[in-house]
């Protein structure tokens, strides 16, 4: 039977959340069987494309966990109960603290689309650890980014694509990678408005660039020269807004010097497309009143990765496209999770942290080595290493080498298999849970999806499983909670007021927040909104930082009192709120470098620059294709759903090859072929298709995961076992999946 009801969540299959609501069914109410965009939704407004309604696939998957496992001698695992897991994991870590130091307990993940509170309780057990180092996804792509953006500006930006007149996407599929709300709607509105213009550089035709007025189907890999060169036209030609670099930036002789002899006829050649596109591109580019712009994975998992953070950057703010609406903005978003390099580097392969993270790829270097300072013990939350990180084989042979390897997970994944330790979470509608991938402007928003329905006997939201471990490590208990707990039933103002004495006044406890307000001010809260707890601290942060923009928003007063309003509206609020209120001409003084300007000149790109005239390497013998390991399509989703059958299209999870390839080696759709890197080989099915440039083949991403009862068909091939961790950026680490030489025999 259907429940009539529909109860409003989000969508957990990629970063746009989009408000959905679903009706309950089935025996016993727990399946999701019915699904509707949520109006109410600040951002998406009703929008979802085809995957949510998939949904149920992850919510009922038959590996979901339902209990704590631990691994026996012969590499099985047993079940143990609560009590037992969390006395042993806590034991363990504590050993391995006490005998290596708190710095050698590695933390990955914290989240992955949709669930971003688990590595914000995750600090609290870090702290009672001493844990220093750790490292989630966004070190295999958003580093550069990170880091060029920090330095050019001391901020990350996103772009106004709702209200651009030229619309830019330099490796970046939004028709099935969506990352801007409603994205659909919005492609489809710039497409068939003659007035503007929507640019996509990819070597593959894709959905968005066949909705394209102008597609660069750039040579794979090949970028840097590509954008150089609109760089180069942009500067040649004197498209520049003086009058905007001349108020807001600096640098701009050097930068000019370094582009005003790029040979743009030369560049275009090397990158594959022809000299006069390039030129109307940058033209269309330079004459914007609007240019709204936006790079992903296509260059940021590929060679010169940095550097086109970079170039990319000079394109906008050449063009003088930030702070008016239409262009590029600082978005005021809840945690600031984009920041620049820290002094401290990775312990043993001395790599940059940027943004806090290690990147990805060296983490396998940072355990497989005698070093004294090698990481001893992992904790894995919500992420799937085994099967994200480049080189797959590596990273479990990094995991048998640690002491102890914890994971925290819904499912039995790649990585959970190869834990000592797997501890079962509540899955994401079983809890409160919330994301902080929120970057609207003018506008921000914040959701926090009550539970639709209590976890299954057995399962704990991560919240309580860092609740749990910090307390059986000893740092925190009931004496601390105590006087909180009182202040609590006596309502809001006296509890800040003991919190900001007890818990951020005291050095002891201040690490530990997170948890100490889900034990004491989180049974205050609306039923199935508990794990919202730690969002009162992030609220006050908020506060403190932003007033005027959460003033905007209607949430006005002192910090305290500001801060106060707008969790209590979180909380209430099942399909989210608008916190933040912003103006266009606020952003240009968000601009955090040291002087308040834009920085052209990063000396270190011009120098990469420079590097390009040597033109790009030749193919390594025995390899002339290249591979893009990881295409996000119709009905992938990381490994978010691992039952096969949920993609409704691209079950078999085929390489696409272009037809001249294919003819070439004599096979055509369906058939099976050796794909083979110089890191391994794989049996795949073939899709030919039109789409592809010669020389070019693609993998989606997320397939080839384990199953039950799939009678051993993965539906496809997992991409990191044909990926090499040496293959990356020379300046962050992030991987080259986009560029793997590789080819193509016959099976
Ligand atoms: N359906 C679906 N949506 C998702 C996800 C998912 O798994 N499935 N994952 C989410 C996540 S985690 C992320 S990070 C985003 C990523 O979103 P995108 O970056 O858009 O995703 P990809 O398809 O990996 O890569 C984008 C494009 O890069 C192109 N490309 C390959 N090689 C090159 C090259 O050399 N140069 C250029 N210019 N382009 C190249 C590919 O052809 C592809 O069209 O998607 C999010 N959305
Ligand atoms: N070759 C190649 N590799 C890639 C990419 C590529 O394009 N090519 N793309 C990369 C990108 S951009 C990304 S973002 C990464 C993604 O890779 P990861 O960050 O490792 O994440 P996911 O595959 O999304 O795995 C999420 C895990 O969280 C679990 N999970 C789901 N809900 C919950 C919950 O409520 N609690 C807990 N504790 N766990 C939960 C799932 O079962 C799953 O095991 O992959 C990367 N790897
Ligand atoms: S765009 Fe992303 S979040 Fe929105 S419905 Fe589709 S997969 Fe879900
Ligand atoms: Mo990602």
């Amino acid at each position: 039977m259907t429940d009539p009801e529909w109860k409003p969540t989000a969508c957990i299959l990629c970063e746009c959340n989009c408000g959905i609501e679903v009706q309950l069914g089935g025996d016993d109410g727990r399946r999701l069987v019915k699904f509707r965009g949520d109006k109410r939704h600040p951002a998406s407004q009703g929008y979802a494309c085809e995957k949510p309604h998939r949904l149920d696939f992850y919510q009922n998957g038959k590996d979901r966990l339902t209990t704590p496992l631990r691994r026996r001698k012969d590499g099985s695992f047993e079940p143990i109960d609560w009590d037992t897991a969390i006395r042993e994991v806590a034991e363990r870590l504590a050993r391995v603290r006490d005998e290596h130091g708190g710095d050698t307990i590695f933390y990955y993940g914290g989240g992955g689309q949709g669930n971003h509170l688990p590595g914000a309780y995750a600090t609290a057990t870090r702290k009672a650890l001493g844990s220093r180092y750790r490292s989630s996804a966004l070190a295999q792509e958003k580093t550069g980014e990170f880091w060029i953006s920090d330095r050019m500006l001391g901020s990350m930006t996103r772009a106004d694509f709702e209200h651009c007149d030229v619309a830019l996407f330099v490796g970046k599929n939004p028709w099935h990678s969506h990352s801007i709300a409603r994205a659909r709607v919005i492609l489809k509105q710039i497409a068939h408005d003659p007035k503007r213009k929507l640019i996509v550089v990819d070597p593959r035709k894709t959905e968005t660039a066949a909705l394209a007025d102008i597609h660069l189907q750039v040579r794979p890999g090949a970028d840097a020269w590509l954008v150089s060169a609109i760089v180069g036209v942009l500067v040649q030609e004197d498209l520049l807004d003086h009058e905007f670099l001349a108020s807001h930036a600096t640098g701009l002789d050097a930068v000019v010097g370094a582009f005003r002899s790029i040979p743009v006829g030369q560049y275009c050649e090397r990158a594959g497309v022809e000299e006069d596109l390039v030129r109307e591109a940058a033209r269309a580019i330079g004459g914007a009143e609007r240019l709204a712009s936006m790079e992903d994975l296509g260059v940021q998992m590929n060679r010169h990765s940095t550097l086109l953070s970079y170039l990319h950057r000079l394109v906008w703010m050449l063009t003088g496209n930030l702070g008016k609406k239409g262009t590029h903005y600082i978005p005021t978003p809840l945690v600031n999770f984009v920041y620049g390099a820290s002094k401290r580097k990775s312990p043993v392969a001395e790599a940059p942290i940027v943004s806090g993270l290690v990147p990805c790829n060296v983490i396998a270097d940072e355990i497989l080595t005698d070093h004294p300072k090698r990481y001893r013990a992992m904790i894995i939350e919500a992420a799937n290493p085994v099967h994200s990180l480049a080189d797959s084989k590596r990273m479990r042979e990094a995991l048998a080498a640690l002491d102890t390897v914890v994971v925290i997970d819904v499912a039995m994944s790649e990585s959970a298999q190869c834990a000592d330790y797997v501890l079962p979470s509540a899955s994401q509608f079983e809890k409160g849970e919330a994301t902080f991938f929120n970057f609207e402007f003018p506008k921000n928003y914040f959701q926090l999806r009550p539970r639709l329905y209590p976890p299954p006997e057995g399962l704990l939201p991560e919240a309580e499983i860092h609740a749990r471990l910090a307390e059986a490590l000893g740092v925190v208990g009931e004496e601390d909670y105590a006087p909180l707990r009182e202040a609590a039933t006596k309502g809001f103002d006296s509890y800040a007021q003991e919190f900001m004495a007890r818990v951020l006044g005291d050095p002891r406890l201040s690490g530990l927040a997170a948890i100490v307000l889900y034990r004491t001010y989180g049974p205050t809260l609306p039923e199935g909104t508990e794990e919202g707890a730690v969002l009162l601290g992030l609220a006050f942060q908020f506060a403190m930082e932003n007033a005027a923009s959460l003033a905007r928003a209607g949430f006005d007063g002192p910090p305290g009192e500001a801060a106060g309003k707008m969790f209590d509206a979180i909380v209430k609020t099942p399909s989210g709120i608008v916190f933040s209120v912003d103006e266009w001409g606020d952003v240009l003084s968000r601009i955090k470098t040291d002087d308040g300007k834009l920085h052209l000149d990063l000396e270190d790109m011009l120098l990469e620059l420079k590097k390009l005239e040597a033109g790009p390497d030749a193919a390594p013998d025995g390899f002339p294709l290249v591979l893009s390991a990881g295409e996000r399509r119709s009905f992938t989703a990381n490994t978010i759903i691992r039952n096969p059958e949920w993609r409704r299209r691209g079950a078999d999870g085929a390489l696409r090859m272009s037809p001249g390839d294919a003819g070439a080696l004599g096979v055509s759709t369906g058939d099976r072929v050796r794909l083979v890197t110089k890191r391994d080989n794989a049996v795949v099915a073939v899709e030919v298709s039109d789409t592809m440039q010669a020389g070019h083949v693609s993998l989606p991403n997320g397939l080839g995961v384990t199953y039950p009862e799939n009678g051993g068909d993965l539906g496809g091939i997992a991409p990191n076992e044909l990926t090499a961790t040496e293959d990356r950026d020379p300046f962050v680490g992030t991987p080259w999946h986009k560029s793997v030489p590789a080819r193509v025999e016959r099976a």
